[in-house]
């Protein structure tokens, strides 16, 4: 008689993220500086330049001066402490001979549709979660439950490494995969073996592999969260699993403390969405300085400008009119400022975004010097169809409460 099969979880999750997605896509290009460490976050200056003798010209670190931050960092650069976020000149000091490139986010896109269509053909329900990850639900891909000898999770293991395979092939680029009985735990698993990694976690698993991790490492728990925990002595997922629910409850109220009891657990019964519809796309810029409403006129206008053409492309490339038009303003001393107006009828085009994204800026005092601008398209709907939620027509465009007059200063602005 054959031995009776464990049970296999009710469903088989994977999560996928690429591993330091911009860097090694640079890296395509750029071969010679594989196993080095490589910085993303320049400016279009620092792209590499090509000698007369066929080798390239790449710029340090050490020659940066400015304010930009690290885009992503390859392994190389992140064993020198240099990851995500952190200021360039600050990650100079740290890592002066790593080389800095700029971003091309046209590339980053291309491939983040390459590595996701390979996925699909393998494996059909997949949740977009963003440029360089997607959940993807194994549960019913073909001998994805099938045992291999005596482990059960042979076949679901097979299936995850025929995924990166194909992600390989397709793009030359490596990534890291999570398969647990949920979207919560796969998340976390996808990360415990980076790069590269393909990791099987079962709720069997969860005191070795899950609950030594802090708890910041929980999709859900940022930063304040993770801070009031810590004050409550609960460093590890471990700690919060073991946390009396009466305590929490009383930090956190009942739907909150409710939720990271269970997720401290490992249960999640959220399901993998395959469609999903923005609710808003925006683009911004941060200055490389400071620039001033009046004395910068020329140079504001031609930014503002370039935001709103790029927002009208990536409207009409990814199909959407958008009705919201609203401007992001950040000053010197990081206050920051948003306005939006929304129109009578969606819109799509650069000149449109341009006219209203200029009626909201004249509702902001414009004294201070900005540190960034950002332009946002919401109420999304498809050409011919009503946004989701809009009943019947209003009369003329109604503004968000926000009655600031516009001064006569600003009406010359920007215009
Ligand atoms: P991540 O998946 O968070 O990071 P990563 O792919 O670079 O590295 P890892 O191997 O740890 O997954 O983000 C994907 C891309 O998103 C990243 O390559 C660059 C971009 N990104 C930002 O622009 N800003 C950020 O703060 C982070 C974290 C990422
Ligand atoms: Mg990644
Ligand atoms: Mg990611």
């Amino acid at each position: 008689m054959a031995e009776p099969t464990p049970a296999l979880p009710d469903r088989l999750i994977a999560h996928l993220d690429m591993d330091a997605f911009y860097a090694s896509v640079e890296l395509l290009r750029y071969p010679e500086l594989k196993g080095l460490p490589v910085v993303v976050g320049g400016r279009r200056a620092h792209t590499p330049q090509e000698r007369p003798d066929g080798t390239r010209h790449f710029f340090k670190l050490a020659d940066y001066t400015g304010r930009g931050v690290v885009t992503t960092s390859t392994y190389a650069a992140r064993t020198l402490g240099v990851f995500s976020a952190m200021g360039l000149m600050k990650a100079a000091l740290l890592a002066p001979q790593a080389v800095l490139l700029p971003a091309d986010f046209d590339s980053y896109r291309h491939y983040s549709r390459l590595f996701k269509a390979a996925v699909r053909e393998i494996a059909p329900v997949i949740e977009d979660r963003g440029i360089d990850e997607i959940y993807i639900d194994l549960t019913d891909v073909p001998g994805a439950r099938d045992p291999v000898g005596h482990d059960p999770l042979g076949g679901v293991r097979a299936v995850a490494r025929e995924i990166k395979n194909s992600v390989l092939r397709a793009t030359g680029l490596t990534c890291s995969v999570g398969v647990t009985p949920n979207k919560l735990l796969s998340k976390l698993a996808s990360e415990l073996d980076k790069p590269d990694g393909l990791t099987v976690v079962t709720m069997a698993d969860l005191p070795t592999r899950i609950w030594p991790l802090p708890v910041r490492r929980i999709n859900g728990i940022g930063p304040k969260a993770g801070a009031k925990l810590n004050t409550l002595e609960i460093e590890t997922i471990a700690d919060l699993a073991a946390a009396a629910p009466e305590l929490l409850a009383q930090h956190f109220g009942a739907g909150y403390s409710g939720w990271l009891h269970q997720a401290a657990w490992g249960l999640d019964d959220r399901p993998v969405v395959t469609h999903s519809e923005p609710v808003s796309i925006s683009r911004e810029t941060t200055f490389e300085r400071d620039l001033h409403a009046q004395r910068d006129r020329p140079e504001l206008s031609r930014i503002f400008t370039a935001l709103c053409e790029q927002l009208a492309s990536d409207l009409q490339r990814k199909g959407y009119l958008g009705r919201t038009i609203g401007i992001k303003l950040r000053f010197e001393g990081f206050r920051t400022v948003t306005r939006d107006l929304t129109l009578d009828e969606p819109v799509q085009d650069a000149a449109a975004i341009r006219r209203a994204a200029g009626l909201c800026l004249k509702r902001v005092d414009l004294s201070q010097r900005l540190r960034l601008l950002g332009v946002r398209v919401g109420k999304l709907s498809r050409p011919g169809e009503i946004e989701p939620g809009r009943r019947g027509r209003g009369a003329g465009h109604t503004t968000k409460a926000e009655p600031s007059q516009p001064t006569p200063e600003n009406l010359r602005l920007f215009t």
